[in-house]
C-alpha cells in the first residue's frame, strides 16, 4: 500500500525520499517531520558532522496547501557538509584523484563485501551509501507516517534502554506514552533513568579517550493500535515479520525482539502466555499481561505494541582494528573516517520511524482507501463490528 526508496550518498548534495500510496486529505505538518530529524540528530557522543547539517525536509511532491493530494511524496533534506566534499564527490571524471581512493576496508563495516561484490576499486563508492546518514531520509518519512496515524488515536514512541552494559530503568510506572516522551526527550542519552544516563555518559567518554566505540538496545512503544493489523494467512503479511524486516535494514542492527524475545525460549507455556479477559463496560477482549508485545498470529492483539532493536557498535574506530590492504593485499589498519562513538540515542528515533511507516502501512492495507475520509469510514465500521461482535 505504502512504499518509498531513498536516495543519497553520506557526503552527496542532497538526500531523497519518494513515499508513494499516502492518501488524499491528510494534513502534512512538516514542522512536525523536522522536528524528529532534529531529535534524530541529538544525543551524547555524537561527532562533529551533527555540527555541519541542519536536517530539514524540502518538499517537492505531493502537498498542496498543507494537505497531500494522494500523489508521490518527495523530500528533499540537503548535506550541508557537501560544500566540504564537492571534488571527492564530484560525478565529473576529471575530478578522481588517486591518492583519496580508500583501500583499507573496516571490520564490520560493509566496506569489504561492497568493493567485492560491486568490483570497485574505491571503498568509498561503498561506504557513502552504507552511511547511517540514510536514516535522515528514513526519520522524514516515519514523521510523515504517524501523520497519517495520528487522527486514529496511534502514538509510537522509540527510548534507549541499554548502552553498553549500562541498562536503564524501563520505568513501568510510567504509564502514558506522553510523560515517557518528555522524560526521555529530556535526557542526552535517551533515557528514562538519570542514574543510567551519568554511567553511560561516562562510558561514552571513556570510549571516545580509547578511540572505541558503543552499541546499545532500544525499545518501541507503539498504542492505540486497533486488534487485527497484519494477518496470519500468509508469511509476508504478518506484522511482526514485516516489523523485523524493516528494523534489520537499519544500519547496525544485530536482532530484534517482540515483547519477552528470547526469554521466551526459556519459560513455560503457562508463564508466558497472555491470558485473555472480557471488560463488559467497554465490550471489549482484555489481557492480564503483555508478554507478547502486542503481536499474536502476525496480527496486532489490540494492546500496545511493544519491541526491541539491538545494534552494534559503530564500525568506524579511532583505534582501528587490524585489516588489509584491498591493494597491495598487506596488513593494514581499516581506514579512519570522521564518525560518532556512540549513536544509539538517533537509533531510538531511527527505529521510531522505521515502526510507524511499516504499522501506517499495516493501516492503510486494512482500512484502505484514497481519501482519509473514505478510510476513517472503514475504519469507524470496523470498530464498531468489533465491539458488536
Ligand atoms: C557515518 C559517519 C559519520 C556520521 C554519519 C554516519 O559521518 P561523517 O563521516 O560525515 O562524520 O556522522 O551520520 C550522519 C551523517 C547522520 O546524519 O547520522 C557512517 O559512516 O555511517
Amino acid at each position: 500500500m505504502l512504499r518509498f526508496l531513498t536516495a543519497g550518498e553520506s557526503h552527496g548534495p542532497e538526500l531523497a525520499a519518494v513515499i508513494e500510496g499516502v492518501p488524499a486529505g491528510f494534513e502534512i505538518d512538516l514542522a512536525a517531520v523536522n522536528q524528529d530529524l532534529a531529535r534524530r540528530q541529538k544525543g551524547y557522543g555524537r561527532g562533529g558532522r551533527m555540527l555541519i547539517e541542519k536536517d530539514e525536509v524540502r518538499p517537492v511532491s505531493g502537498i498542496r496547501f498543507g494537505k497531500s493530494i494522494g500523489s508521490p511524496i518527495t523530500f528533499i533534506i540537503e548535506n550541508r557538509d557537501f560544500t566540504n566534499w564537492t571534488k571527492r564527490m564530484s560525478v565529473k571524471p576529471a575530478d578522481w584523484e588517486e591518492s583519496r581512493v580508500v583501500t583499507r576496508p573496516r571490520p564490520g563495516h560493509a566496506d569489504l563485501a561492497g568493493v567485492l561484490k560491486y568490483n570497485l576499486e574505491d571503498i568509498r563508492d561503498v561506504l557513502e551509501r552504507a552511511s547511517a546518514r540514510e536514516t535522515t531520509a528514513r526519520v522524514a518519512i516515519g514523521g510523515l507516517a504517524k501523520q497519517l496515524l495520528k487522527p486514529f488515536g496511534i502514538s509510537v514512541l522509540g527510548y534507549v534502554v541499554s548502552i553498553g552494559a549500562t541498562e536503564a530503568k524501563t520505568r513501568a510506572d510510567i504509564i502514558s506514552l506522553e510523560e515517557l516522551a518528555r522524560i526521555t526527550e529530556a535526557s542526552q542519552v535517551r533515557v528514562a533513568d538519570p542514574e543510567a544516563e551519568r554511567k553511560i555518559i561516562a562510558e561514552i567518554d571513556a570510549c571516545k579517550e580509547t578511540g572505541d566505540t558503543l552499541g546499545g538496545i532500544v525499545e518501541v512503544v507503539a498504542a492505540g493500535l486497533p486488534v487485527g493489523l497484519g494477518s496470519h494467512v500468509q508469511w509476508d503479511r504478518k506484522l511482526d515479520a514485516r516489523l523485523a524486516h524493516a528494523l534489520m535494514s537499519l544500519q547496525a542492527t544485530k536482532g530484534v525482539e517482540f515483547g519477552i524475545g528470547f526469554t521466551a525460549g526459556r519459560v513455560r507455556g503457562s508463564a508466558l502466555h497472555d491470558e485473555i479477559g472480557y471488560d463488559e463496560k467497554e465490550r471489549r477482549f482484555t489481557r492480564h499481561s503483555n508478554n507478547s508485545g502486542g503481536t499474536e498470529g502476525g496480527m496486532t492483539t489490540g494492546e500496545p505494541l511493544r519491541l526491541r532493536v539491538a545494534f552494534k557498535p559503530l564500525s568506524t574506530l579511532m583505534q582501528p582494528l587490524r585489516s588489509v590492504d584491498t591493494k597491495t593485499k598487506r596488513e593494514a589498519v581499516g581506514t579512519i573516517e570522521r564518525s560518532d562513538v556512540c549513536a544509539i540515542p538517533a537509533a531510538a528515533v531511527i527505529a521510531e520511524a522505521v515502526v510507524a511507516f511499516v504499522l501506517a502501512d499495516a493501516f492503510l492495507e486494512k482500512f484502505g482507501g484514497d481519501s482519509r475520509t473514505e478510510i476513517e469510514r472503514n475504519w469507524r465500521g470496523y470498530l464498531e463490528q468489533v465491539r458488536a461482535y
